[in-house]
C-alpha cells in the first residue's frame, strides 16, 4: 500500500483532497470475464490485488470540457498464459479520447477499434499513448515489476464496460516462449 501514491489536486490555487481525489481497487475476483483459462483463474485467491487507479475529478462526472486524471498501478503476474491486465473499455460517449502514458515498468496496451481490429502498443517509462475516439483499451503487464501509468479523459466520456465484458478483444495477448504475442 505504501507503493501507492494518492495524488493531490490543485485546483485554480487551492489543494483539494477527498471527494476530488478517488482510489479504487480492482481484485481478481473482480476480473472474472477478463482471463481465457478459467481453470487457472478459480485457483487464484479472489482477494489478491490486480490494480489500484487513484483518480483526480476537478470537476463533476459528465461535464462538457473538463479533463480527469488517474495513475493506474498493475501488479505483475499471469493467469494460465495471459498477463494481468486491466477490465478494458470503450468509453460511453464513445467518440472521446485519451491519452496514456508510461510511468515505471513494462506494458503493453492493446487497442480495438468498433470494426474489432486488434493491435498493441509498447508501453514502458517515458512512452505517451493518444487513444483516439471509438477504440477500446486495455493495458497488460508484461514485466516482472509493478507497472504504472498515468491518463487523462474527459470528464464527459464515461465508461462502457459492458461490451468487453461480453465480447472481450478479438485478440488476446499471451505469452509464447517468453514473449508477448497477440494472437
Ligand atoms: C483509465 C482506466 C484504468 C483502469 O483510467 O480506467 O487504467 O482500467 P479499467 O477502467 O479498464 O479497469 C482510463 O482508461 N480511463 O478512461
Ligand atoms: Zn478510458
Amino acid at each position: 500500500d505504501a507503493l501507492i501514491f494518492l495524488p493531490k489536486l490543485i485546483f485554480t490555487g487551492k489543494e483539494l483532497i477527498g471527494e476530488n481525489v478517488e482510489r479504487i481497487t480492482r481484485r481478481m475476483g473482480d476480473l472474472r470475464d477478463v482471463f481465457e483459462d478459467k481453470a487457472a483463474f478459480e485457483v487464484m485467491d479472489p482477494n489478491l490485488i490486480a490494480y489500484h487507479v487513484s483518480s483526480i475529478f476537478p470537476v463533476k462526472e459528465g461535464t462538457p470540457g473538463g479533463l480527469f486524471m488517474g495513475i493506474t498501478y498493475l501488479m505483475p503476474g499471469k493467469v494460465g498464459d495471459e498477463y494481468f491486465m486491466t477490465k478494458g473499455h470503450f468509453h460511453s460517449n464513445i467518440d472521446r479520447a485519451e491519452f496514456y502514458w508510461g510511468v515505471e515498468g513494462e506494458g503493453m496496451l492493446i487497442l480495438m477499434n468498433e470494426a474489432r481490429d486488434v493491435w498493441a502498443e509498447r508501453m514502458y517509462p517515458g512512452s505517451l499513448h493518444y487513444i483516439p475516439g471509438g477504440i477500446a483499451h486495455r493495458v497488460a503487464n508484461v514485466g516482472n515489476s509493478i507497472l504504472t501509468f498515468a491518463a487523462s479523459w474527459p470528464s464527459d466520456a464515461g465508461h462502457n464496460y459492458g461490451i468487453i465484458a461480453r465480447e472481450g478483444f478479438a485478440r488476446r495477448l499471451k505469452e509464447v516462449n517468453g514473449k508477448p504475442e497477440l494472437i
